[in-house]
């Protein structure tokens, strides 16, 4: 049977602004009170679902969420009508309405954990909606999260759904950014790979000095039990906590893995060579040639792949066996990585092929390309169990974008954010995305 692996990206919110809210994420910090360009950013997205929808890849939609979250803000102690909560909160306490309107659902890569059916106890395809523990603004997303997914992915016979971890920073759980599957090919049994940043039970584990460790080894592990993998089918490894006090706040910051293939950066994770042997051994049990492309530090420094996001790029397999990476445009303008780059296509390895996108609206949040999509490795009878109403095509790009056009502004400030209109704004395009996507009532202003 056919086999895909189904790149779902998540749409840029109408509320997409720079908050300054994660700590630990060099971009987000930085840009933080920068006037944003909501509707720039929903396009660039927009356009690279387009572009591989029309390279051929199947391509999915995920919505974005309902913002201002005044449910939130209520539930912080601010009261009366929906437009007195946000002018009590901005009065009051603006970095909370600041969290409560950000659009940080977009990175979906955070948005859960999939395995694919050929991997799980049961042959479904499981999702873990993550908790996002970490940041108050991301902790709020998965309520949502679930009901989107559980819209997309309906059917119980295919489909298993699972809630958020616990919510505590214990069981702290960022979703697919610390997860990636290997396999021959994306129908068979393969192994999936966690990496995390700390253990919060076992105080032996290092952990990071400066920025948060966002990951726990334990929540990891909750999520394999949860979609019933097999000892033979897993790897854990830790990530580097010298790198996450380098702004690596997300293993896809600095490793990026898809078919047998792990692209990763010298000083990723700890006992590298225990954790790819590990993979090898695993990997060849399931009939597979692990191979992995190692960047040394010499050629890319960690701060280099942090600033152009190297990592978070999306690596593809083209029909001809060969893999194309997607990069930002920041990986052309920082020279050593572009001539990393040169010289990794020219190899005669199994990249062949790198396309540059635009995606700086995002980028200035920290979130690349690979941030900006969940893979979904789905089988062809699985993929016709999807709700066909989020998976791109000619038509679907052209109403989104006409979609984004009409409802969207064109500049966020923090200012804007205390205006109650944006509120309505956004109830007014997500309601109307409802219809386009098929996905019925999923937000909290249309079901409470
Ligand atoms: O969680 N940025 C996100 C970026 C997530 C990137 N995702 C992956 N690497 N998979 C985060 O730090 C910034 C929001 C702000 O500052 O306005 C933010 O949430």
């Amino acid at each position: 049977m056919k086999s895909f692996e189904v790149n779902f990206d998540g749409l840029v919110g109408p509320t997409h602004n720079y908050g300054g809210l994660s700590f630990g994420n060099v971009a987000s910090q930085s840009n933080s009170q920068q006037a944003s360009n909501p509707r720039e950013a929903a396009l660039q997205g927009l356009e690279k679902m387009k572009a591989l929808m029309d390279m051929g890849f199947v391509q999915g939609v995920l919505a974005p969420q309902e913002r201002p979250d005044v449910a939130a803000l209520r539930s912080l102690g601010f009261g009366g009508t929906d437009a007195q909560v946000i002018e009590k909160a901005a009065k009051e306490a603006m970095p909370l309405l600041v969290a409560s309107c950000s659009a940080s659902s977009m990175w979906v890569a955070n948005a859960a954990t999939v395995s694919p059916s050929a991997d799980t106890a049961d042959g479904r395809v499981h999702f873990t909606a993550a908790n996002l523990n970490c940041k108050f603004h991301r902790s709020i997303e998965h309520p949502t999260t679930s009901r989107v997914l559980g819209a997309m992915f309906a059917d119980p016979e295919h489909f298993a759904h699972h809630a958020a971890l616990p919510a505590v920073a214990q069981f702290g759980d960022e979703g697919a950014a610390n997860h990636t599957r290997f396999c021959r090919s994306y129908g068979e049994a393969g192994v999936e790979f966690f990496v995390y940043g700390r253990s919060a039970f076992d105080s032996r584990y290092p952990a990071p000095q400066k920025y948060p460790a966002r990951q726990t080894l334990e929540a990891s592990q909750a999520v394999a039990r949860l979609h019933g993998l097999s000892d033979a089918g897993v790897v854990f490894a830790q990530q580097n906590p010298a790198v996450i006090d380098q702004g690596v706040f997300h293993n896809d910051v600095i490793a990026v893995g898809n078919g047998e293939l792990l692209f990763h950066h010298q000083d990723a994770f700890l006992n590298t060579e225990h954790v790819l042997a590990e993979l090898h051994g695993k990997l060849q049990a399931r009939g597979a040639a692990f191979q992995s492309i190692c960047v040394p530090r010499d050629q890319v420094a960690v701060e280099d792949a942090v600033r152009s996001y190297l990592f978070n790029s999306q690596l593809l397999s083209r029909a001809d066996g060969s893999m194309l990476l997607i990069v930002p445009e920041e990986c052309r303008s920082n020279t050593r990585v572009w001539q990393y780059l040169q010289s990794l296509t020219a190899s005669g390895g199994p990249v062949r092929e790198v396309k540059v996108f635009d995606l700086k609206q995002s980028m200035q949040n920290g979130g690349g390309p690979a941030c900006l999509r969940l893979r979904v490795a789905l089988k062809e009878t699985e993929l016709a169990a999807v709700n066909p109403g989020v998976i791109m095509t000619p038509a679907l790009y052209g109403t989104l974008t006409r979609w984004v056009n009409t409802h969207y502004r064109d500049a966020l400030r923090e200012s804007d954010l205390a205006d109650p209109q944006l509120l309505l704004e956004c109830r007014t395009a997500l309601d109307e995305l409802t219809q386009i996507l098929k996905l019925g009532a999923v937000y909290p202003f249309q079901i409470n």
